[in-house]
Parts: structure tokens; C-alpha cells; sequence
């Protein structure tokens, strides 16, 4: 009754204990039988196994332990990378080859850098005294006095348990007992001590995590001093033989990245091309800019041609102009012919033919001459350009210039023509058999 009780009480305490993910690292000389063992713990043939290169990794679970195990390689090359799992193991599982007893010597100092790591020291370890079922194998005395197993483990404050074992007797369920035994120890004494352990872990991790940062940087920072002690070398020995340095761009795309494709290649110099046109282009719109002040003068040589146009073009309406006045004096003198053939007076009738022929005849000579008037609109250039500062002021447009302004009445007596010649006085004659009657010759 007693004994169920307890068992009841050890069952619920295990039941309240949390899931530990622990992890172990499996080491010793290549060709111990490691691989060997973790394949057998894992339930699988541990024989024919091909020699580990770097390391592999297994799981398994173990009561309330989820367990990791790094079985690492044991080359001489390789036994450099163990202390990279050193913090974040919980113990140690060391496998010796017991029928090798020529190493014997070479597995002591092993064990021995191992235990004395600081990220080893203090932690449990589990020493696999393998191959016991071939010949001349070493018992297990033989081998905690080949290694001098005690006085290490006392000297580095670990907790030991060496188990005598083959694992290539069986596996799975049908493992060798020692392998288990000795597996079960193990994680034993990390249960025990786990909260400590966990802390030191923990720990010893983040410290690892940053010396790693800290040696990743400080290798970048030794390949871009030798990268630039290089390039510094090319560049003076370019300068010494007289050769051209590649200019930045160039420089750029190539240590950009020299694996890239061809394609990509090709596209960027396609790029460059265009920018070196474009900015060509820009460069031509600038010397367009700076040739804009000629056809400014050219504007203004419109502008006075057209100013001179138009000068012209007044010159003719002021011609018009008096040349209509001319007309108009001469359209009255012929009705005055016709009003005196009509009223049969001789004289006056011969003196007006007489009068209307001369001034017929200067008249058809002047026609001759005459000059016709300029279309404005077809000559005035359609250059939007203002003009008014050229034109003179009080000119009126040539448009408005067209509607020919009333005349006013000459002088009393005199008055001048075209030419400025004075012309004959004015004269006012009574028609015979009527009133008084004004007619200006
Ligand atoms: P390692 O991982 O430590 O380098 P392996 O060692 O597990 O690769 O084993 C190396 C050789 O030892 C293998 O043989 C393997 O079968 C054998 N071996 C491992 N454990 C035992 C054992 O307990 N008894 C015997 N007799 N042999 C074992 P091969 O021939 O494949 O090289
Ligand atoms: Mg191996």
C-alpha cells in the first residue's frame, strides 16, 4: 500500500514537470563507432554507416526530454568546430574505439582539450568505451587507466559514468543496454542540476553569439583592407606603366557584381548610352537657348522692316489722300461744263471745255503715275510682336486710314495743290438767266 502510494507520488511529480529540450554533443576520434551509436539510438541499422563529414543531427525523445544530439566528425581537421557547440551543450557523450589501443594516447588528449574547455568544464559526461565485442578490446578498467579518466575528470570538476558497450550489437528497442543505461544517466544529472545548467547555457550562448558577431566582423574588415591594399597596389603600378585607370562608372560595374548576367550587363549599357544622349540632347537645347538673342535681332529687323512698310504704306495714303481731294476738285469743274452746256452759254461753256481739257491732260499724266494703294492687311507682317513703340505717335492704324476724311473748305481766295504750287484764285461767276450761283474753277 505504501510502495503504491509512492510510485502514485513519483508518477504526478513527473507529470508536473515541464517539457526540457536538452541538447548533447557526441565526440572522439573518427572512427570510434559514434555514428554508429546515434543510429542505433535512433532506431535505425548502425551498420554500414559512411564516415561523417562535418556533423548530422538527430532527435529523440526521452521521457520528459525532447533531445538533440550534434554527432560531430572526429577528423584531426575537424575537431576544430566541436567548441562552436560547447555552449550549448548540457553534456557530453565521448565514444572510444577500446579495441584501438594505439590511439589510446591521442583519445587521452582529446578528452582532455575537451574537458578542460571552459564551456565544457563542470558538465556532465558520458564516456562509451565502444567495440567491446571484437577482440582484444580494452576492458573497462584498461581504458579509466589509458585515459587516466579519474584524475580529468576530478581535475575539471565533471560528472563521469563510463559504460563498456557495442553498438553495432542491436538497435532501437533492442539497443545495448549500457548505451541506454548510460543515456539515461546522463540526462539524470542534467535533470537534476537543470535550472543551473539552463542559466549557464543560456549565458554562455549569447557570449558565444557576440565573440562569433565580433569575428565576423573583424574578418570583413581584414578581406576589405586586403581589398584595398590591392587595389592601391593595381592603381600605382597603372600609374607607374602609364596605363589608363578605369573611371568610377566602369570601376563600379564591374566590382558591382562580376557574376552577373550577360543580359543584365548589355542592359545597363544600353542605359548609359541613352543618358550620354540625353544629356547631348540638353547640351544642344543650351546652345538653342543661347542663339535666341539672334532671333530676337531678327525680330527687331522685322519689327523696322515693317515700321518701313508702314511709313510707306502712309506715304501712299497721304498721296491717296490728296490725290482724292485732286479728283473731287475735278469731278466739280466737269459739272460745271455740263451746267453750262445746258444753260447755252458759249463762253463760259468754251472756257470750261478749254479749262476741263488742260486739266484733263494733266490729269490723264498724273493717272499715269498714279499710284495704287497698298493693301495693309497683306502687308503688314503677322509677326505677334508690338509695334506701337516703333510707330509714331498720332498715326492712326492703315485700316482706319482707308475712310478719307471730309474735306474742309479751302481758303477764301488762295489755296495750295499737291506739289505746294499755289493755285489760281478762286472765282465766282453769275449765270447768265439765273440767280447767283457759286462755281469754283
Ligand atoms: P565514427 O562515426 O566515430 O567515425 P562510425 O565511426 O560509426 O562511422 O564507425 C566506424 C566503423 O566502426 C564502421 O565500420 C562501423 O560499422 C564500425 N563499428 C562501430 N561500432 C562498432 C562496434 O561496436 N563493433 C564493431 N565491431 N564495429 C563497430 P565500417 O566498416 O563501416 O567502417
Ligand atoms: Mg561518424
Amino acid at each position: 500500500m505504501y510502495s503504491l502510494m509512492a510510485n502514485c507520488c513519483n508518477w504526478l511529480k513527473r507529470w508536473r514537470e515541464p517539457v526540457r529540450s536538452v541538447t548533447l554533443i557526441m565526440v572522439g576520434l573518427d572512427n570510434a563507432g559514434k555514428t554508429a551509436t546515434v543510429k542505433g539510438i535512433q532506431g535505425e541499422c548502425p551498420e554500414d554507416v559512411a564516415p561523417t563529414v562535418g556533423f548530422s543531427k538527430i532527435n529523440l525523445k526521452q521521457g520528459r526530454f525532447e533531445v538533440t544530439i550534434f554527432d560531430l566528425g572526429g577528423g584531426k581537421r575537424i575537431r576544430a568546430i566541436w567548441k562552436n557547440y560547447y555552449a550549448e551543450s548540457y553534456g557530453v557523450i565521448f565514444v572510444v574505439d577500446s579495441s584501438d589501443v594505439e590511439r589510446m594516447e591521442e583519445t587521452k588528449e582529446t578528452m582532455s582539450e575537451v574537458l578542460r574547455h571552459p564551456k565544457i568544464s563542470g558538465k556532465p559526461i558520458l564516456v562509451l568505451a565502444n567495440k567491446q565485442d571484437k577482440e582484444g578490446a580494452l576492458a573497462e578498467a584498461d581504458v579509466i587507466e589509458c585515459l587516466s579518466l579519474e584524475k580529468l575528470v576530478n581535475e575539471h570538476k565533471c560528472l563521469c559514468q563510463i559504460e563498456p558497450c557495442s553498438a553495432i550489437m542491436g538497435y532501437g528497442k533492442k539497443i545495448d543496454k549500457s548505451i541506454k543505461k548510460g543515456l539515461l544517466w546522463l540526462l539524470h544529472i542534467i535533470a537534476k542540476d537543470f535550472d543551473a545548467l539552463h542559466e549557464r547555457i543560456q549565458k554562455d550562448t549569447i557570449e558565444q553569439k557576440a565573440a562569433e558577431e565580433q569575428e565576423k566582423q573583424e574578418r570583413a574588415e581584414r578581406v576589405r583592407k586586403i581589398r584595398e591594399e590591392r587595389e592601391r597596389k593595381e592603381r600605382e603600378e597603372a600609374e607607374h606603366e602609364g596605363r589608363n585607370v578605369l573611371d568610377e562608372d566602369d570601376s563600379e560595374s564591374i566590382s558591382g557584381n562580376p557574376f552577373q548576367p550577360i543580359s543584365t550587363v548589355i542592359t545597363e549599357n544600353e542605359k548609359k548610352i541613352e543618358k550620354e544622349r540625353k544629356r547631348q540632347r540638353e547640351g544642344n537645347e543650351k546652345v538653342a537657348i543661347l542663339l535666341k538673342p539672334k532671333t530676337f535681332q531678327e525680330q527687331v529687323d522685322t519689327q523696322s522692316l515693317n515700321s518701313q512698310q508702314s511709313n510707306e504704306s502712309r506715304l501712299v495714303e497721304n498721296y491717296k489722300c490728296a490725290l482724292t481731294q485732286r479728283l473731287e476738285h475735278e469731278d466739280e469743274n466737269d459739272q460745271q461744263v455740263s451746267e453750262s452746256l445746258n444753260s447755252g452759254d458759249n463762253a463760259s461753256l468754251n472756257s470750261g471745255i478749254e479749262n476741263s481739257k488742260k486739266k484733263a491732260k494733266k490729269l490723264k499724266l498724273k493717272r499715269s503715275h498714279r499710284v495704287e494703294p497698298v493693301n495693309m492687311e497683306e502687308t503688314v507682317s503677322p509677326n505677334p510682336m508690338p509695334l506701337a513703340p516703333l510707330a509714331p505717335v498720332g498715326w492712326e492704324t492703315p485700316t482706319k486710314v482707308n475712310r478719307i476724311r471730309k474735306l474742309e473748305p479751302l481758303g477764301e481766295t488762295r489755296h495750295n495743290d499737291f506739289y505746294g504750287k499755289p493755285l489760281p484764285p478762286l472765282t465766282i461767276r453769275q449765270r447768265p438767266n439765273s440767280d447767283t450761283h457759286e462755281v469754283i474753277s
